[in-house]
């Protein structure tokens, strides 16, 4: 397979321990576990060779956050103890998103998982896969919030648009709410995502079909919300439509927020892809040849997490 994963283990350092919903404490869903499904099964098809992400400067980070946000975090962090938890207060938008004392560091590292992926599609390669973690689609610019603190795709697409105009595909579960927002002014970087209704599923406040962008982005953003219990027939159609917008904006770069809590088994989605689907999937996006990022968002079933993303690479890289 022709692709380079990039990895770190200081994800490991971002382990929390619960999420506040309506009111208890239930086990959290984003663990550590994630992502080492995933490098077991790439293991098990042959691919041993994972880069480990340079360090890139904070002011990759300040394109996209703003400073006192980014500093906020930062400072929270190091004032934790071992095994605390702290919700913030501000600075978030919802009571799934804990801080704890590796936070920063686990969330920094993400980000520069995620542009080293992009450094390498601008030194000519064509698919690289970044494991990122945490994820980060739902981070705004000043806001934590769906288990997410940096926009990972967000700073690598910006990172991408000096080049040229970027897509950002989003086929994670949850619509990307902080992406969506980081671009709505901006026709040089296109947010499409398929998404369930947030109407029933979580972000609730983002993802409809008439959020279509302004100003200059004015019909530079495409949401397409499905009901609870799609399909592979209905996916597929909707990705097609998808695609074939992405071949008319024409860009030189693509930015796949690839979740796969699309799964039938995921414990928290609610649609019903099964495991060879998401390679029809990697094929359609390959059959773009276009040079393609993939940065890990979602996916909440560990068991089977690794198989999911092989498959996807399978139809992507083969
Ligand atoms: C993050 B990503 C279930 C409610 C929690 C938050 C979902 C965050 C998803 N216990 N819902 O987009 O996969
Ligand atoms: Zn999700």
């Amino acid at each position: 397979m022709n692709i380079q994963i990039i990895y770190s283990r200081k994800h490991l350092l971002h382990h929390p321990k619960w999420e506040i919903f309506y009111g208890k404490k239930i086990s959290h869903s984003e663990q550590p576990g994630r992502i080492e499904s995933i490098t077991k099964s790439l293991q098990q098809i042959g691919i041993n060779k994972f880069t480990t992400p340079e360090t890139f400067s904070l002011k990759e980070i300040y394109k996209i956050h703003q400073k006192n946000y980014v500093d906020f975090i930062k400072n929270s962090c190091k004032k934790l103890k071992n095994e605390e938890t702290l919700y913030p207060s501000f600075f978030i938008i919802d009571t799934y998103t804990p801080l704890q004392k590796g936070t920063f560091l686990s969330a920094r590292e993400s980000v520069n998982c995620a542009l080293t992926g992009a450094k390498l599609l601008l030194n000519n390669e064509n698919l690289v896969y970044s494991l990122c973690r945490p994820p980060g689609h739902h981070a705004e610019s000043n806001k934590m919030g769906g288990y997410c603190y940096f926009n990972n795709a967000a700073i690598a697409a910006q990172y991408l648009s000096n080049l040229g105009k970027v897509v950002i595909l989003d086929i994670d579960f949850h619509h990307g709410n902080g992406t969506q927002r980081i671009f709505y002014d901006r026709k040089d970087v296109f947010y499409i995502s398929i998404h369930a209704d947030p109407v029933k599923i979580f972000p609730y406040f983002s993802g409809f079909l008439d959020e279509t962008g302004v100003g200059e982005g004015k019909g530079y953003n495409k949401n397409f919300p499905l009901s609870l219990g799609t399909g592979e027939k209905v996916y597929k159609k909707t990705l097609e439509i998808t695609l074939n917008i992405v071949k008319n904006f024409n860009p030189k770069f693509i930015v796949v927020s690839a979740g796969f809590d699309t799964y039938i088994n995921d414990p928290i989605g609610g649609f019903k892809l099964t495991i060879p689907f998401y390679k029809a999937i990697g094929k359609e996006i390959k059959s773009l040849n276009i040079p393609t990022l993939i940065i890990q968002e979602g996916g909440y079933n560990i068991k089977d997490l690794g198989k999911l993303a092989v498959s996807f690479l399978e139809g992507l890289a083969t």
